[in-house]
């Protein structure tokens, strides 16, 4: 059953000014909490690394694959996420939204989703709590960690618990149709089917964005939105700087961005 929640991705270029270290954009997440504060339905809270998570883990080699990463690298990886973490949960909680940050390392047993972890978010919800999670070094097992990807959490998280909205805030309007004149790809629809594939639809993403991120930037984005689409679940992709445009799309209003439309199973 479709839940009343909406997720949002706070990209980490929208929070953070991703070309300088360790820089919150406070300015774009005190719009961002306003409008927030506006919204009347659950809410679940994902953010990016940014300037925080992503500096540290080039610094020290980190990556998506599973591996003995260097523990002082594990270690200031995280703390840098529970810094930013805390910034957004203050700017928030300072709007009136109850927040209440976890990090993604308590989702998961041995690097898998642990569901009844996650349909504890559903129950926080109920109750007025804003859990607010986070792209993160997190172990998997046998003394290995990998960089968990916000945007990998925001699948995990949709295909479990069934919101009725999924937003990505990034730092562009949506899609581009190409870099010249960049005009906005509107709808990505899936070719309907008649069973779910294993395997997500690829995208041509030649002419897009490619941000430099340890977790893959936008390509990173368009897949995992692609495998929420497969499910069945439509995924936008909005401008965050632009904070109306999350107020617009989470109540469905006329929106300014990409929308890949769930794929319908016949
Ligand atoms: O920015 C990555 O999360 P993302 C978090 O959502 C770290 O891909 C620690 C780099």
């Amino acid at each position: 059953m479709e839940n009343r929640i909406v997720i949002i991705k706070l990209g980490g270029s929208v929070i953070t000014f991703k070309d300088k270290p360790l820089s919150a954009n406070y300015k774009a997440i005190n719009n961002i909490s306003k409008v927030l504060s506006k919204l009347e339905t659950p809410l679940i809270i994902v953010h990016g690394g940014g300037s925080y998570g992503h500096y540290w883990s080039v610094k020290w080699d980190m990556h998506t694959k599973p591996q003995k990463y260097n523990p002082h690298g594990i270690s200031i990886v995280h703390s840098s996420m529970l810094t930013l973490n805390n910034i957004i949960i203050d700017k928030l909680y300072k709007h009136g939204l109850n927040t209440y940050g976890i990090s993604p390392f308590s989702f998961l047993i041995k690097g898998k989703p642990n569901s009844n972890k996650i349909l504890e978010l559903k129950k926080m919800t109920e109750h007025n709590i804003i859990p607010v999670t986070y792209g993160d070094a997190v172990y998997i097992k046998n003394n290995k960690y990998s960089i968990l990807s916000g945007d990998v959490l925001m699948t995990i998280l949709s295909k479990i618990l069934n919101p009725s909205k999924i937003i990505f805030a990034l730092n562009v309007d949506g899609l581009y149709n190409n870099m010249r004149d960049k005009k906005i790809i509107k709808e990505i629809k899936f070719e309907n089917d008649e069973t779910p594939k294993k395997k997500p639809t690829k995208i041509n993403l030649t002419n897009n964005v490619n941000i430099y991120d340890v977790t893959g930037g936008i390509k990173r984005k368009v897949e995992e939105a692609s495998k929420i689409a497969e499910t069945g679940k439509d995924v936008i992709f909005i401008n965050g700087l632009d904070s109306t445009q999350i107020q617009k799309a989470a109540q469905d209003k006329n929106f300014k961005g990409t929308i890949f439309k769930g794929k319908i199973y016949r």
